[in-house]
C-alpha cells in the first residue's frame, strides 16, 4: 500500500525516533511510505530548500492519492492536525492515529467517532507495530 505518514516537524522533534521506527516497520512489510522524510532526523535542513508552497501542494497531492494515512500524535502538532482532518473529510481515506499511552490527547481526535478514523493508545513500541498491522491487514 502506498502510506502517507504523519508526525510532528514544526511542532517539535521529541518523538522522530518512534517516528523513524514506524516507518521502516511500514518499509519492511513491502509499503512505500510517501512521506518517509518525515522520519528523518534532519528533516528540517533537507527540506528548508524547496518553497513552503510546493511542500503544502506535493503533501495534499500525496493525502489524495494514498491508500492509507497513519498518524503518530503524541507531539501536538498542527500540520498533523490539518493532515488528518484533510484525510479524513477532503480526500476519504482511513486514518490510523498512535498515540503513546498516558498522553493528553485533544479531545478532537480522541472523541472523535468518524467512521473511517482509529485512535490507538500505545504503552510500548509492540503495541504500537501490531496496531499498525493490524489497521493495514484491514484494508
Ligand atoms: C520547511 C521549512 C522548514 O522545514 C521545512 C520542511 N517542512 C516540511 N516538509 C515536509 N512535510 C512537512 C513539512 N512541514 C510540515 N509537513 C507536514 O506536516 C508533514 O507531512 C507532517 O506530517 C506535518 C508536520 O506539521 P508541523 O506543523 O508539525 O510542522
Amino acid at each position: 500500500m502506498d502510506v502517507y505518514f504523519c508526525g510532528s516537524i514544526r511542532g517539535g522533534r521529541s518523538r522522530q525516533p518512534v517516528y523513524a521506527a514506524l516507518v521502516s516497520h511500514l518499509e519492511r512489510g513491502g509499503h512505500a511510505v510517501l512521506t518517509a522524510h518525515v522520519a528523518a532526523p534532519d528533516v528540517l535542513s533537507d527540506e528548508r530548500r524547496y518553497p513552503l508552497t510546493e511542500i503544502y501542494r506535493r503533501d495534499v497531492r500525496w493525502l489524495e492519492v494514498c491508500d492509507a494515512v497513519v498518524a503518530e500524535v503524541t507531539v501536538p502538532s498542527l500540520g498533523v492536525g490539518y493532515e488528518i482532518a484533510y484525510a479524513l473529510h477532503q480526500a476519504g481515506k482511513p486514518v490510523l492515529c498512535l498515540c503513546q499511552a498516558g498522553t493528553s490527547l485533544s479531545v478532537m481526535l480522541e472523541g472523535n467517532d468518524t467512521p473511517n478514523l482509529r485512535v490507538v493508545f500505545y504503552h510500548d513500541m509492540a503495541q504500537a507495530l501490531a496496531a499498525l498491522d493490524e489497521f493495514l491487514n484491514a484494508r
